[in-house]
């Protein structure tokens, strides 16, 4: 009795840790376990029905397996060979059917929703089409049919099929939005995969690369901006309307010389790397400096405040990305960081 009680007292601060480190599941915004769409719904109730089995087998084991361990163990004194029972046809029989009956449950509707989340809605007009692409350690979003890019976040309407074809630009990545749809990998060698996904209602939510892709891989977070269908015309019509450069000659001339040699501004600049249209407007800088203008979250500084931070030192926020710290004056980033803050769109 003694010794159970020690060995319970050890594991209870192990349990009171898993218990902590579980109650940090289910956030709304980026959990499998909070699904937030239809397609996230469907696959965790295969993760409910995979578990409840296991769950049920793992309990019926350890059950038996106790009661065995007790019943049949050896009494002092006992020095008997026990009845040997291999090659028991009847039990055989029972451990073999009731795995595989188990295995039917658990393969038919696994199969099932297999097949109906391949569903191919590229051609559907209904469904906003969107081919994501992915970069060390960026996300970049084209909407086809709408003419528009964008980047690090996923501007889409609620209640509407969302038809995504995924590639890489460089490594392998993996797009996974935890609590709207599960992971596509885009796999280097210029294949792309596809698949859909719908969010129920409006919302911000966070993505992930869900492959190791490098030394700034966790960082390479976006946002999946839900929103009703007329904002979503709105902020469609707004990425398109051109956009005015900087009064100051001087901090024109920079950002022509120095941001968009790589990076888009509505009508102007190479789209090469981030566009940065509305860029303002967005939950994030870099994908990882969160907005406090943003209400959803509160943590870090401004737009203003984050692009500074972003400008002069981007290895500091993002080791291995490509952008360069760029040969500019604290003046000159400061003009520039609020000439881009001041990028926003109205939707
Ligand atoms: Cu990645």
């Amino acid at each position: 009795m003694m010794n159970r009680w020690h060995v319970l007292k050890r594991l209870l601060p192990l349990l009171a840790g898993m218990v902590l480190l579980l109650s940090a599941c289910g956030r709304a915004d980026l959990s499998t376990l909070r699904p937030q769409g239809p397609v996230a719904e469907e696959q965790f109730g295969l993760m409910k029905l995979t578990i409840t089995i296991m769950v049920v087998v793992v309990l019926i084991v350890f059950v038996i397996a106790g009661y065995v361990i007790i019943r049949y163990r050896r009494r002092p004194g006992d020095k008997s060979i026990p009845v040997q029972v291999e090659g028991n046809h009847k039990l055989e029989i029972i451990w073999t059917v009731i795995p595989i009956i188990l295995l039917i449950i658990v393969g038919i509707p696994t199969v099932n929703s297999v097949f109906g989340l391949a569903k191919d809605y590229t051609k559907d007009p209904n469904a906003v089409q969107i081919n994501v692409t992915a970069h060390q350690y960026w996300w970049e979003f084209e909407y086809p049919n709408l003419g528009v890019k964008t980047a690090q976040e996923l501007l889409i309407p609620e209640g509407t099929i969302i038809s995504v074809e995924a590639k890489t630009a460089d490594v392998l990545h993996s797009f996974w939005i935890p609590s709207l749809a599960g992971k596509v990998d885009t796999n280097p060698g210029g294949n792309v995969n596809r698949m859909y996904f719908k969010a129920d209602h409006t919302g911000v939510f966070l993505g992930k690369c869900a492959e190791l892709c490098g030394p700034s891989h966790s960082l390479m977070d976006f946002k999946v901006k839900v929103v009703d269908k007329a904002s979503f015309d709105r902020w469609v019509a707004a990425m398109k309307n051109p956009v005015a450069l900087p009064e100051d000659q001087e901090i024109a001339t920079v950002l022509n010389k120095q941001c968009l040699t790589c990076h888009a501004i509505g009508d102007k600049g190479v789209q090469l790397y981030p566009n940065l249209t509305g860029i303002g407007s967005r939950e994030s800088v870099g994908g990882k400096l969160i907005n406090t203008d943003q209400p959803e979250y509160a943590n870090e500084g401004s737009v203003e405040e984050n692009l500074k931070t972003w400008i002069k030192d981007p290895q500091a926020v993002k080791p291995g990305t490509l952008m360069p710290k760029v040969d500019l004056t604290d003046q000159q980033i400061d003009a520039i960081a609020k000439y881009l803050a001041g990028l926003k769109l109205d939707y």
